[in-house]
């Protein structure tokens, strides 16, 4: 037992390094399926102080057995959310807005900074928000609800704050 006890930990801490600082997302295995639209790990990155922007992160999967197109999301907290991607140019990474992205049957896409992500303008989620729903819209699953968790600051999301 004493073999076993120290060893999970250990094994913990290197799962959770692998994931290059975003512990706080893999702890979290919440999953959502709505219309055959699963979302999971849903996550809100909070403004920075004095700032408004926020970013949104989740792995989606369409289940749904069809070809299906993400239009738009949306969020009560903020003012317009847009769908961005990054884009690297050169040695420099872009971030880019999407109109929509085409999400094929089966087909599993992650939303997280330095890829696809939700960018969150005129966001207010105050101190004690512990989650906060943010709506995706599909053309033909249409609008899946999902409930997002709050997550802590990483010292890179200074680049989300360039708008
Ligand atoms: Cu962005």
């Amino acid at each position: 037992m004493l073999n076993r006890r120290t060893f999970l930990p250990a094994l913990a801490a290197v799962l959770l390094s692998a994931c290059g600082g975003h512990a706080h997302h893999g702890a979290d295995h919440s999953e959502t399926t709505t219309a055959g639209m699963t979302v999971s790990n849903a996550a809100v990155m909070p403004p920075l102080p004095g700032r408004d922007v926020a970013l949104g992160t989740f792995m989606l999967t369409n289940n749904s057995g069809a070809d299906d197109v993400l239009l738009a999301a949306s969020a009560p907290v903020s003012g317009r959310v847009e769908l961005h991607n990054h884009i690297k140019e050169g040695d420099v990474m872009k971030m880019r807005r999407v109109d929509s992205l085409a999400l094929a049957a089966g087909e599993s896409i992650e939303f997280k900074r330095g890829g696809y992500h939700l960018m969150m303008f005129q966001s207010a989620i105050g101190d004690d928000v512990k989650s906060v729903p943010v709506t995706l819209t599909f053309e033909n699953a249409g609008d899946v609800t999902v409930t997002a968790k709050i997550a802590g600051h990483d010292d890179d999301y200074g680049s989300h704050s360039g708008h």
